[in-house]
């Protein structure tokens, strides 16, 4: 396995300071000038993402962990997503990017004080401090923020900052795998109640009926992704919801975003170069509805967020659900592509060491899977510790996305782990991969 330490306090000191090494790599690099520039008006400026993740330290892990009063308690409302829009957050009285980092440093130095001084043994009954949970939670806080801040990098114009090897070329096998996989039909639990760094939208565990189907072995390519171009699939409404050919006849959609024609073929810019689209590589930055419509022309459908999760949990041979597909063990680079390692995808067909019991390869990893699924509770759940994490985002105007993407830290990747957002949305890390029912008999 690789899993990390067992006590809960030097995992949460590892996490944090993994993430505080990655938000540094993104922003280190950067100007003042650029740090401080709206690359688009989906995104933050960085220098706001720098200083948000030192506010939300700040409040969670020195105030309400630590008890204390807080370095800036004043900067609260300028560091508060849900007071300003994204769109509007150059217009916010911002720490400059000297400020912001020294901030989040102080910020930095009194939350691992207050590491050093709480219990976080596992059967404490605050649920805040036990198993050390805050302190994962912001851990993953500050890598979701990574995440974004790396889809910023992508938007932005001009020379490449980052840089990272290429994945390994796909195994050998990787032509011949099948189209697709059965997952049997039957019951399996959905979501957890033991997993002590979850988050309150993948609580609590439950058990879910879902009949057998077939999934995509590996997501959809680009090479696949282009015949959907080739043959229209813009062009004709058939394939698409109303909502999604609305928004392609608005919105002008006629391939994936930050891809150009050039001649037949096509080019994308991709962190700063471009290049040839690569046709093995999972298709990137296509948003719900192009997702949905590839499905329907494909003559399949999207799976279901439950379909999902039972494809990337459910073990046949024991009955159980577990972390990952090959497993409880956490990733390491033999079972997934996570953790910005690499600045792309991994080939289709990669990670035979992470493939799931029906041998359905890349759940876990390379690009955010879109589902057929709203976002919506669990039975059960309940808000903790802030409503504003998942609770306010329930309901129809949210898709949801499973598996993460090749700038997902494990920490965050988990097989329960949700992510969500409009179906209009392309700037994420975002593909996705088919399903379709199973005729009677089949996988019973
Ligand atoms: C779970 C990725 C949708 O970025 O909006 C960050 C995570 N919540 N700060 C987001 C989050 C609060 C959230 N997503
Ligand atoms: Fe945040």
């Amino acid at each position: 396995g690789h899993d990390g330490p067992a006590d809960p306090a030097a995992r949460a000191r590892a996490a944090l300071e993994a993430a505080r090494s990655r938000t540094l790599a993104l922003t280190d690099p950067v100007s003042d000038e650029e740090l401080i520039a709206q690359h688009s008006r989906l995104m933050s400026p960085l220098v706001w993402d720098l200083a948000h993740i030192g506010n939300q330290e700040e409040l969670w892990l020195v105030r309400e962990a630590g008890g204390r009063p807080g370095l800036r308690p004043d900067l609260d409302h300028v560091y508060d997503a849900f007071q300003t829009p994204r769109a509007d957050r150059p217009g916010l009285p911002m720490l400059g990017p000297g400020e912001a980092r020294a901030y989040a440093a102080a910020v930095r130095a009194e939350s691992m004080d207050v590491l050093a001084a709480v219990d976080t043994s596992p059967d404490r009954p605050e649920p805040l401090l036990a198993g050390a949970f805050v302190f994962g939670m912001l851990a993953q806080h500050e890598q979701q923020h990574d995440e974004t801040m790396l889809a910023t990098h992508q938007l932005r114009r001009g020379p490449a900052v980052l840089d990272a090897p290429a994945p390994p070329p796909a195994p050998a096998d990787a032509a011949s795998l099948p189209r697709e996989v059965l997952v049997p039909g039957g019951p399996f639990t959905m979501g957890t109640s033991t997993e002590p760094w979850a988050l309150d939208n993948e609580r609590p565990a439950h058990t879910v009926e879902v009949p057998a189907f077939w999934l995509d072995t590996v997501p959809v390519t680009n090479a696949a992704y282009q015949e959907f171009i080739a043959a229209g699939g813009y062009r004709d409404p058939r394939w698409w919801t109303p909502e999604g050919w609305r928004h392609v006849k608005d919105a002008g959609l006629e391939a994936p975003l930050f891809w150009s024609r050039d001649g037949d073929g096509w080019t994308r810019r991709h962190f700063g170069l471009v290049e040839p689209v690569p046709a093995d590589e999972p298709v990137l930055h296509v948003c719900w509805y192009e997702a949905d419509a590839y499905a329907r022309w494909a003559g399949r459908r999207l799976p279901t967020e439950a379909e999902w999760e039972k494809a990337a949990r459910h073990d046949p041979a024991s009955g159980r659900s577990r972390r990952y597909p090959w497993g409880d063990a956490d990733p390491g680079p033999e079972q997934a592509n996570l953790g910005q390692r690499h600045l792309r995808p991994a080939p289709a067909g990669s990670h035979p060491a992470g493939a799931a019991p029906s041998g359905a390869r890349q759940l876990i990893g390379d690009v955010w899977e879109w589902t057929a699924s709203d976002f919506d509770p669990y039975p059960g759940f309940t808000a903790f510790p802030y409503k504003e994490y998942s609770e306010v985002f329930f309901g129809p105007e949210y898709k949801v996305l499973r598996g993460g993407a090749f700038g997902v830290s494990p920490v965050v990747c988990r097989g329960t782990f949700r992510n969500w957002d409009y179906p209009i949305r392309r700037q994420i890390f975002a593909g996705f991969r088919t399903a379709r029912d199973a005729a009677p008999g089949e996988g019973a």
